[in-house]
This record gives structure tokens, C-alpha cells and sequence, in this order.
């Protein structure tokens, strides 16, 4: 059976959601981000980077979460395989981009507007990675004109994995009112029942 290492509040979510879409039997074995959990000799095998997630598939061992969903989706047979080598660069492409574009800003909002304690919060931080999220959003905007997801007309791993990222965005509270395109295309795809499978199966935890 899949395994996967990590935490549903982690960047493990990403591809519990993603075990969520291909309906594989998987087992979440549960990391948290302490050293103590993940820099031990055996975790350490498995992901030296000592961080989670990672995925165990038999013998194939991955980490990093957009590399494990982009995996999953072409292994796995189903409504999230890839079934061109277009589709494959462009989930590529979207990942690649997301992690660069949006991940570091988003991150840096989701801490100065929900995470850190009042007294940590600084809202200069907060309006900086706003103001510079307006470009890939706007990226992101013109690329979903006329058009309901980013490769072959259905929900793929690359609409998953940007979606991912951009979810923290809702959690701070981001404007996403200059970007209609992107305010609807996040709510499809946050309304998927993968999604909401993944939610209910690991409150309960
Ligand atoms: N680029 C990696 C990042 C993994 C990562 O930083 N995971 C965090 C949890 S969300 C972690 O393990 N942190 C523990 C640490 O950095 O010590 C991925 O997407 O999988």
C-alpha cells in the first residue's frame, strides 16, 4: 500500500489530497515537523532533507510534494493521468512555477497575517507579499481566460498542485478581487470532492 510520511497541516496536504483524487489505498504515517520525529536514522533513509512529506510506493521513495503528486497522477489510471507530453510540461511548468513564484510570498503572508502571535506580526511584511503577489496572479489570471483549468480542459495535477499554494492565500485573507479568473478557478477546485475527502478523513485526527 502507498505510504505517505507527513501531517495534514504541512505541505503533505498537497498530495493527501492527491491520494484523495486517485483513490488509491494509501496509509498517512504520521510526521510532525519536530527534529526529534524527523531526523531519525530511518526517517533520515528514506528523506534526507529531514522534512516531510515523502512517499513510498514498493521501492520507489520520493520526496518533495509537487515532484510525488506529478508521479502519482502518471502512475496511477484515472481521471488525473496525464495522457500527453503536453500535459506533462505543462503540469511541470505550473509547479515549478507555483513553488517559485508563489510559494515564499504566500508563506511570508500566511505568517504575518494568521500564524505568528499578535505581537510577531509585522504588517509591513504582510503588504509587501501582497503587493508582489499582484504579478503571478495576474500570470495566473490571463492563463485561466476563456478557459476553466490550466492543461486539457479538466482538472489535473497542475490545477492541484498551484491550488495547493495558492489556498494559503485565502487563509491570510488576500485580495483576490482584481482577479476573477483566479477567485473562480480556486473555489472549483477547492469544491472537489477529493478535496473535501481529505479534509473529513484527517479533522477527525
Ligand atoms: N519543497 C519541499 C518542502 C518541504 C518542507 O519544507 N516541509 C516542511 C513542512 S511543511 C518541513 O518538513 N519542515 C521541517 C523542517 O524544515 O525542519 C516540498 O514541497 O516537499
Amino acid at each position: 500500500m502507498l505510504q505517505l510520511y507527513g501531517n495534514a497541516k504541512s505541505r503533505a496536504m498537497r498530495c493527501l489530497w492527491m491520494l484523495e483524487e486517485i483513490g488509491e489505498p494509501y496509509q498517512l504515517i504520521e510526521k510532525s515537523t519536530r527534529p526529534d520525529d524527523l531526523q531519525t536514522a530511518e526517517y533520515l533513509r528514506l528523506n534526507p532533507n529531514a522534512r516531510i512529506p515523502t512517499l513510498v510506493d514498493g521501492e520507489v521513495v520520493l520526496w518533495e510534494s509537487m515532484a510525488i503528486n506529478i508521479y502519482l497522477a502518471q502512475k496511477y489510471p484515472g481521471p488525473m493521468q496525464s495522457d500527453s507530453p503536453e500535459m506533462l510540461g505543462l503540469a511541470a511548468q505550473w509547479s515549478f512555477w507555483a513553488v517559485l513564484e508563489l510559494e515564499e510570498l504566500l508563506l511570508d503572508l500566511l505568517q504575518h497575517r494568521a500564524v505568528l502571535p499578535d505581537f510577531a506580526r509585522d504588517p509591513s511584511h504582510a503588504e509587501r507579499s501582497e503587493l508582489l503577489l499582484q504579478k503571478p496572479l495576474g500570470v495566473l489570471n490571463d492563463a485561466l481566460v476563456g478557459r476553466q483549468f490550466f492543461a486539457g480542459g479538466r482538472f489535473t495535477v497542475a490545477d492541484l498542485n498551484v491550488a495547493s499554494i495558492l489556498m494559503w492565500g485565502k487563509m491570510a485573507r488576500l485580495d483576490f478581487s482584481a482577479h476573477a479568473n483566479v477567485a473562480r478557478w480556486l473555489d472549483v477546485c477547492l469544491t472537489r470532492p477529493a478535496y473535501r475527502r481529505f479534509r473529513d478523513r484527517t479533522a477527525k485526527k
